[in-house]
């Protein structure tokens, strides 16, 4: 054989495998992809009806959750009476956040579109009573605590020394040193795009203060956030003022 037909045998060789190798790759996505289907659907015919199943990462060491939004959607569950399950597990929702739930085989995703939808279809307004002006200041007290305070936080506890935020991990070994880090390499790159990563720890510490501050003295003396009933806004409140809350508040301090 000669030099040619041999690189060209070669060359046929080497494309065979690389074809080979595409293809099997392709059969493996699509049993994984059939199986984690299955055992969803499987999943969501175990469910029972009109419960909502509320699924979220799994519980903290000294709180229900670890995070705001999954404990913003289980409190609201309890507040209005409706009942639910929990589903504790990583898998996260279409949108690649936790929380989300499942109710009589629909699937919905982010904490706020749940509350609205399960507000509407079963009539669970926990803010009917305020007015359209109160209404207004709970939204922007929750939008301000949601989109600001929230991210200082997560700068402070997962952008740095990971110490103190592993001490309220109800983890150990392996992944108690695992989870934060990789946690935190997701969290700064969010941390950058949203801005807040940008600042120096002072800064920082400066924003969140300032929402701290407004946060209580509009709480006062109040019962709860908007008077003596609780409504929808304490929901979404009650991660920061909780023990997680205040745990992160005097690890960081
Ligand atoms: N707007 C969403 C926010 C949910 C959210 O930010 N969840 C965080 C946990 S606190 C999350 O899933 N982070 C994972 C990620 O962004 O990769 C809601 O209200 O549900």
């Amino acid at each position: 054989m000669d030099a040619e037909a041999l690189l060209s045998s070669c060359y046929l060789k080497v494309i065979g495998c690389v074809l080979a190798v595409i293809v099997l790759v392709g059969i493996a996505i699509g049993v994984i992809w059939r199986i984690r289907k299955s055992r969803q659907e499987k999943k969501h015919k175990d469910y029972p009806k009109d419960t909502v199943v509320l699924h979220q990462i799994g519980r903290a060491k000294y709180a229900p959750s670890l995070s705001p939004f999954p404990l913003k959607l289980e409190t609201y569950l309890r507040m209005a009476e409706i009942p639910y399950i929990n589903e504790h597990s990583m898998e996260m929702s279409s949108k690649g956040k936790t929380p989300w739930m499942t109710y009589n085989g629909l699937d919905i995703a982010d904490s706020e579109f749940c509350i609205g939808y399960l507000t509407e279809k079963l009539g669970t307004d926990m803010s009917k009573n305020l007015t359209p002006e109160e209404k207004a200041i709970a939204h922007a007290f929750q939008k301000m605590t949601e989109e600001s305070l929230y991210w200082t936080m997560c700068y402070i506890a997962l952008a740095g020394d990971l110490t103190s935020v592993r001490s309220i991990m109800p983890y150990t070994g392996f992944k108690l040193w695992f989870v934060p880090l990789a946690l935190s390499s997701v969290i700064r790159k969010q941390l950058w795009g949203q801005g807040v990563g940008r600042h120096t720890r002072e800064e920082v510490e400066h924003i969140g203060e300032g929402d701290v501050k407004a946060l209580s003295v509009y709480l006062g003396e109040k019962r709860f956030f908007m008077g003596d009933e609780a409504c929808t806004v304490d929901c979404a409140l009650c991660w920061y003022a909780g023990s997680n809350g205040l745990e992160h508040a005097r690890l960081t301090t």
